[in-house]
């Protein structure tokens, strides 16, 4: 069987068990994490051969990560030890009127230190028919920017197709002092497979959509698809808030032949916003590897968005019956 291999940091994320500020909470639940280790750990559960490629430090913490993605059934054989810590990342819930917040704590982490020759792309890319990566890793700083294009390189070079998640992360770009729009277009010039939003693009392509309402999603894409001919695909969800607790989300599919939008799915109930983009990314990769067609593709890619939501933690943990379940407007008790 060929695998996906995901390559990206592995985190922990640290986050009030409640919906307790972090100011006020005793205690601190501790998530495993990471844009593309959730996607690896979402293709595992449902059956998918999933290898995942990183670096952790050579400790509990580090060890402890490596045994949450194995025991979702991720091939961990590529990911290294190395370097002095991991990442961290700390949330505090939304509730009501109030949004989530992210802060990081992951500067000189493993990840970000390793250097580029810390990856044997012949190794880890053996046996692989698709490479997973994101935004993220380039935002990380030059050097995991340049491992991230070694890594599609070297897939390019071996027909390895590629996708690509924008992962559009404001608090690293930020720090950046160098405009990432050379690094982000070498990536995404390997890449077969998109999934971003108009704020992905727009950091690609160094253009701002925001003035055009609720087509901008439209536009961004219309402008990656003319910058980028080989790109087949990007797709992108989207939450329109209606009340407080009533959330809509629709998937827009943008291929070279068409442009398709599934219908809305409405949230209810929201647990945990954190992770809804990579579990869309992961249900997308599921359906095309199990030979769906885009479209079909995009609307199971929301069901498990939608999914998602109603999970504590970053990872989707799935599986088909729970997928068509949903799709069947299934809520009832399965006994
Ligand atoms: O998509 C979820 C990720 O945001 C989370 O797991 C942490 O990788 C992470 C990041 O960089 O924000």
């Amino acid at each position: 069987m060929t695998k996906l291999l995901a390559f990206g940091e592995i985190m922990l994320r640290l986050s009030p068990p409640g919906r307790e500020l972090l100011l006020q909470t005793p205690k601190l639940d501790v998530w495993v994490a990471g844009a593309e280790a959730n996607v690896a750990t979402a293709l595992a559960r449902l059956g998918h051969d999933v290898g995942f490629a990183s670096m952790v430090p050579d400790n509990d913490l580090g060890r402890s990560a490596i045994a949450t993605l194995r025991g979702h059934g991720v091939d961990t054989a590529g990911i290294a030890f190395g370097g002095e810590r991991m990442g961290l990342y700390f949330v505090t819930s939304g509730a009501g009127m109030r949004a989530t917040e992210v802060i990081y704590d992951r500067a000189g982490s493993a990840f970000a230190e390793a250097p580029v020759s810390a990856w044997d792309w012949d190794a880890l890319l053996d046996g692989v028919d698709r490479l997973h990566l994101s935004g993220i890793t380039p935002a990380l700083g030059p050097v995991p920017g340049e491992s991230a294009i070694a890594a599609v390189r070297a897939a390019k070079a071996r027909g390895i197709a590629v996708s690509f998640d924008g992962n559009f992360r404001a608090k690293l770009w930020e720090r950046w002092d160098s405009d990432p729009r050379t690094t982000l277009t070498e990536l995404v010039r390997h890449a077969d497979l998109m999934f971003g939003n108009h704020r992905d693009i727009a950091l690609l392509l160094g253009r701002d959509f925001t003035a055009n309402g609720e087509d901008r999603r439209r536009e961004a894409a219309d402008a990656a698809f003319a910058a980028f001919p080989d790109l087949q695909m990007i797709a992108s969800t989207a939450r329109h808030v209606v009340t407080v607790d009533d959330h809509r989300l629709s998937a827009r599919i943008d291929a070279r032949s068409g442009f398709a939008q599934t219908d809305e799915v409405v949230l209810a109930g929201i647990v945990d916003r954190i992770g809804a983009g990579d579990a869309f990314a992961s249900g997308v990769l599921h359906a095309l590897r199990s030979g769906s067609d885009i479209a079909e593709a995009a609307r199971i890619g929301l069901a498990l968005t939608a999914l998602k939501h109603s999970l504590p933690g970053d990872a989707s943990l799935f599986r088909q019956a729970d997928i068509d379940a949903f799709l069947a407007g299934g809520l009832d008790v399965r006994r």
